[in-house]
């Protein structure tokens, strides 16, 4: 769970926005509807993996930024609630997959032993698939009927776009790829990360404005700033796994340099990620000009980003 009282500095334009106050409230809604959304029935194993890690905590920056995109764009909490989840269930699937032995052979998220390590790998493979299949029944079966149908057909597909081969399934192949390897350029880097990070980020934001009906222009817009705090999100997370330690991130530290992977950091330096990582920030901030003070929580979500210690 994010120590919101640990929430860094605010830069003086979110001043009058209490960010941490925002999250907090927003991150029990989030873990009221989750928890919800996943009963303990027979074959209990398996709904006791997906639970264990979707309920493990987490930050819950998606699905937060999903609601706040359709509440800028005049929806309702209600209305952008189940893709919410959905997109929370996506994120933990991909995490219980990335941890597995095959790729990244972490043993520890969010500050618990991973799925694996606890339920096996053959149900911890079962327990994403079931987090997967979740996400887009809820899309389909919870979101209320003042959403139409159509807007409903769109969000699934901004989804499967966002998790397959094009999006989250695509970047994760080029980092598999890309270990051990040295000579990684900026442009593969950019790859992975607008992939596998930036990739459903832009979803979350995109599918709340489209839940309120949002202006294709205004979703040009909203792609933009989400595009821009993805890769910051990236490059923040490349930066802490080397200024923080475990107990802070809940996962392994220093695994980047360790397997001598390719990060900004290790292309840029630490100052010169931070400062691009602000600067896109910058930009993802303007981009939400139009929308006046309505734009205070994206704004200070986006600023969030990069000021961040988990
Ligand atoms: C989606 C079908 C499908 C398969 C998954 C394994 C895989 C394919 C992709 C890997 C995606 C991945 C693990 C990307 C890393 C994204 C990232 C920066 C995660 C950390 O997110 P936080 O900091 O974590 O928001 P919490 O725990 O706070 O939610």
């Amino acid at each position: 769970m994010v120590a919101t009282d640990k929430v860094q500095k605010t830069p003086p334009e979110e001043a009058t926005f209490n960010l941490a106050g925002y999250l907090k409230e927003r991150q029990k809604l989030c873990d009221n509807a989750l928890d919800r959304s996943i009963p303990v029935i027979y074959p209990e194993k398996i709904y006791e993996a997906m639970r264990y890690s979707l309920l493990a905590g987490g930050k819950r920056v998606r699905p937060i930024l999903c609601l706040a995109t359709c509440e800028m764009m005049g929806g309702t909490i209600e209305m952008a609630m189940p893709t919410a989840c959905a997109v929370e269930m996506i994120h933990t699937m991909s995490l219980i997959h990335d941890d597995l032995p095959a790729m990244d052979n972490d043993d520890y998220r969010r500050g618990k032993l991973t799925n694996h390590k606890v339920y096996g790998e053959d149900v911890a493979i079962l327990a994403g698939d079931g987090l997967l299949a979740l996400a887009f029944e809820s899309v389909a079966i919870q979101t209320p009927q003042s959403v139409k149908r159509e807007v409903v057909l769109q969000v699934i597909a901004r989804l499967g776009r966002a998790l397959g081969a094009g999006g989250l399934v695509g970047g994760q192949v080029v980092d598999l790829e890309s270990e051990g390897k040295s000579d990684i350029s900026l442009e593969t880097l950019n790859f992975i990360h607008k992939h596998k990070t930036a990739a459903l980020l832009e979803a979350c934001v995109v599918c709340g404005g489209l839940i309120a009906n949002a202006s294709p222009e205004d979703v040009q817009r909203l792609t933009r700033y989400a595009q821009n705090i993805g890769l910051a999100f990236q490059i923040i997370d490349d930066i802490l796994d080397i200024t923080s330690t475990q107990e802070q991130l809940g996962k392994t530290a220093g695994k980047d340099q360790k397997a001598q992977k390719v990060t900004y950091p290790s292309l840029w330096g630490l100052e010169e990620s931070r400062s691009k990582a602000q600067e896109l920030v910058k930009e993802a901030c303007v981009e939400l000009e139009p929308f006046g003070d309505r734009a205070k929580p994206l704004q200070a979500i986006a600023h969030y980003i990069t000021s961040r210690n988990n």
